[in-house]
């Protein structure tokens, strides 16, 4: 095959590969959330079979593509020179039990078996889990709940889920609603969230950073709008962040934000959402105790400043179309204190 380059160069046979080689450093680019871009032991561990997966499949496919080729090429060359090619050849029964069924027995029971190996070797933590977080899928957001023997110093987020660097953590995912799947590409490989059944997982991040996760399984409108953050931090600041999303929400410490928080618990937002510490106790909604805390609001959808807050509870429909919050019909007075209060819930 030829491929005239944009700058007129002829390449022979090598640009379809270089598109596929292009395509495939895409997967891994820098900033991207991908599985081919490891952030722990198990997700290379993953990425590495992954690599396996994709070179042997690749290396039978130009095999059989050289074994469908160089016999048609033959003909047709025979038939050129007006020979008429041999129908059959004499060890062509040899070549179909090697070919046909030997080669690719030793091929899938290898792959097979190195997949097994590494799915027993990465479902399992290689230390104990450190502490257990709860999450919960729901359409379309993600409960994030760090339970403690002690009721009080239990707390609920969305959507982000912290932990500190280097420590094996626990998962139980379960579901609310409809089957959801867990994924964050370059900790760990996915689990199912089953409505009724709770499954168990564990994650680690070997180094900080932010780490993007997606829900994997299609589970409605708004599915691809429901990602969420892994923020793995160095212990210390775990603990400071635990500490702070365990206090109640700050009380306010101006006319506007009170007026904000009155205003929210008369209006139908209290009967959805919990802040804690103040009449709020909804559950229907992300806890918001700490809203302003976190990076980004709707699971992933709009990043968390005040002018996407205040977009988002004047038509969090326009954003995030069928989502389970309705369109609130607020004043501007009302709609200016509750944006004012939230934003100083760190
Ligand atoms: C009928 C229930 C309901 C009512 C009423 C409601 N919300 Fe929501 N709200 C939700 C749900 C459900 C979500 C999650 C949407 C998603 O991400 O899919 C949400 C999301 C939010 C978020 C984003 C939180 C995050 O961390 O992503 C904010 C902020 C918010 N609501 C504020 C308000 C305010 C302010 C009001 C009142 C003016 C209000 N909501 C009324 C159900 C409700
Ligand atoms: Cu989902």
């Amino acid at each position: 095959m030829r491929i005239v380059t944009s700058r007129g160069r002829r390449t022979r046979g090598l640009g379809p590969l270089a598109a596929v080689l292009v395509a495939w450093s895409a997967f891994a680019c820098a900033g991207s959330p991908s599985p081919m871009r490891p952030g722990s032991e198990p997700a290379s561990q993953l990425a590495n079979l992954g690599w396996l997966l994709t070179i042997v499949g690749s290396i039978v496919i130009v095999i059989i593509a050289v074994l469908l080729l160089v016999p048609g090429i033959r003909g047709w060359r025979a038939g050129r020179a007006g020979a008429i090619p041999p129908v059959h050849s004499g060890d062509g029964e040899r070549w179909i039990v090697i070919g046909g069924i030997a080669i690719p027995l030793v091929i899938l029971i290898g792959v097979f078996a190195v997949t097994a190996a590494t799915l027993s070797k990465t479902s399992h933590p290689p230390t104990r889990a450190r502490f257990m977080i709860e999450i919960t899928g729901r359409q379309w957001w993600w409960e994030v709940r760090y339970p403690s023997p002690d009721p009080q110093q239990t707390f609920v987020t969305a959507n982000e889920i912290h932990i500190p660097v280097g420590e094996p953590i626990a998962l139980r995912v379960k579901s609310a609603d409809v089957i959801h799947s867990f994924w964050v590409p370059q900790l760990q490989g996915k689990i199912d969230v089953i409505p009724g059944q709770t499954n168990t997982f564990w994650i680690r991040a070997d180094s900080a950073g932010v780490y993007r996760g997606q829900c994997a399984e299609y589970c409605g409108i708004q599915h691809a709008h429901m990602a969420l953050q892994v923020v793995a931090q160095p212990r210390a600041q775990f603990e400071s962040w635990v500490a702070q999303q365990r206090a109640p929400a700050p009380a306010p410490t101006d006319s506007l934000a009170s007026a904000g928080r009155d205003a929210f618990e008369h209006q139908a937002c209290a009967l959805c959402h919990a802040i804690q510490g103040t009449g709020a106790h909804g559950k229907m909604g992300p806890d918001l105790t700490h809203v302003a805390s976190r990076l980004m609001l709707a699971a992933g959808t709009i990043p968390n400043t005040p002018g996407h807050l205040a977009g988002w509870i004047m038509n969090s429909q326009t954003i995030k179309p069928g989502n389970d919050m309705p369109q609130m019909y607020l004043d501007g007075a009302s709609l200016h204190a509750i944006t004012a209060y939230l934003a100083t819930l760190h």
